[in-house]
């Protein structure tokens, strides 16, 4: 568990025609062979990640794509998973050369999502100077530092500036933490959202103490001043919010992953809607991962089952995993993804970026919970 999760690294994705080139930047990139280099157009077919560490730049994954050229029989498909690994892309290194045509459609696809990109020159050891951000050599290994520099000025201020806190704290609080570690916690070891809020704590300057929720009291009655926020796991919220001193800052866990995770403001706003639903409500869950039995439980039956007490049976509720995200979003009347913690923010904000456009509420797991629960109006985010 030494590794940075892979919500977390700064997701570079290559792109570039046949043989421009993208295997060997990415090895350049990574000082090793980790991606196959050849002569033969379309080697890469889906999207290869590689985790690796940049110097100056930290957890990073560098996406090997299919030349977005490949025009073997299977070639459209290649391309069109490129773009959808644009969604979780933080920034773009994109190889110039002789497809200007293709080229501008890339830079227009970039542009329209937002998305930052570095042009790189390659092979300019033996081609003429195309006009570019960078230039290099990435089979000699030339320009690796430039084009690092190039990367950094790229990257997304939104990106390094971000935390799981946001505005909640200042350096010098105090934050206590109620952390259930029951039969589901894995043995040894907490869970990503507990350890990564404990990092972001100690980052921040704060002072972090936390309690299991039967010993939430005698933590408390230990205390000479009031902490000045309290974030515990939604499961023991109610109780949590009986046992707390008035007037003390409440969150939750899942309600700070959904605030870093995404848009909390759309996320409260589209909770509320559960409210206007009826009967005949079309639903959709979406859920990242297709094998995680903890999430698959809330998304798959809890959520469900709340609702349909609620609602009654008649309501339609479909469920995706993974990647996969419908195209015609205008069909629900609500969308309610899980946590992400398998996304990274940007491939979260893309979903929520196509719910808006198609004018239909999202929210996500914990923030459902909450309202279902009767708790949104009380947390702190
Ligand atoms: N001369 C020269 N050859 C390069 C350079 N970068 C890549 N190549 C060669 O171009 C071919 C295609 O490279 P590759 O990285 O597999 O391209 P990809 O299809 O875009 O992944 C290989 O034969 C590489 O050795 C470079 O900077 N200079
Ligand atoms: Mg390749």
């Amino acid at each position: 568990m030494n590794k940075t999760p892979q919500s977390e690294r700064l997701n570079i994705i290559i792109l570039g025609a046949c043989n421009s080139g993208k295997s060997s930047l990415i090895n350049m990139l990574a000082d090793q062979s980790v991606s196959l280099v050849s002569d033969l157009a379309g080697t890469t077919t889906d999207p290869v990640r590689h985790a690796i560490e940049l110097p100056h730049v930290g957890a990073s994954i560098l996406v090997d794509t299919a030349g977005f050229d490949d025009t073997s029989l299977l070639g459209k498909d290649r391309v069109d998973l490129t773009g959808k690994s644009l969604e979780q892309a933080d920034l773009a290194l994109l190889l110039i050369g002789e497809h200007e045509e293709t080229e501008s459609e890339w830079i227009s696809k970039l542009k329209n999502k937002g998305i930052p990109f570095v042009k790189v020159a390659n092979k300019c050891d033996i081609h003429r100077s195309y006009s570019a951000d960078v230039h290099v050599d990435a089979l000699h290994r030339k320009g690796r530092d430039s084009l690092i520099e190039a990367i950094i000025r790229a990257i997304p201020s939104d990106f390094t500036s971000r935390d799981l806190l946001g505005a909640l704290v200042k350096k010098g609080d105090l934050v206590l933490l109620v952390m259930p570690q029951d039969k589901q916690a894995p043995k040894g070891r907490l869970i990503l959202p507990q350890s990564q809020t404990i990092r972001a704590l100690l980052d921040r300057g704060c002072t972090a103490l936390t309690a299991t929720p039967d010993n939430l009291e005698n933590a408390l009655s230990q205390l000479t001043s009031l902490p000045d926020l309290v974030i515990t796991d939604s499961q023991v919220f109610d109780s949590v919010e009986q046992i707390i001193p008035k007037g003390v800052r409440l969150t939750s866990f899942s309600i700070l992953m959904a605030a870093y995770k995404g848009d909390i403001d759309f996320f409260v706003k589209s909770a509320k809607k559960i409210t206007e639903l009826n009967g005949k409500s079309r639903i959709l869950i979406a859920e990242a991962c297709s094998h995680a039995p903890a999430s698959e439980d809330i998304g798959r039956v809890k959520i469900p089952a709340m609702l349909k007490k609620r609602y009654g049976d008649g309501m339609k509720i479909e469920i995706v995993s993974g990647k996969d995200f419908p195209e015609n979003l205008g069909v629900y009347d609500l969308i309610i993804h899980c946590g992400s913690c398998m996304f990274n923010r940007k491939m979260v904000m893309s979903r929520i970026e196509k719910a808006k456009e198609a004018n239909v509420p999202m929210t996500n797991y914990g923030v459902a919970i909450a309202h279902l629960k009767g708790i949104l109006d009380k947390v702190t985010y």
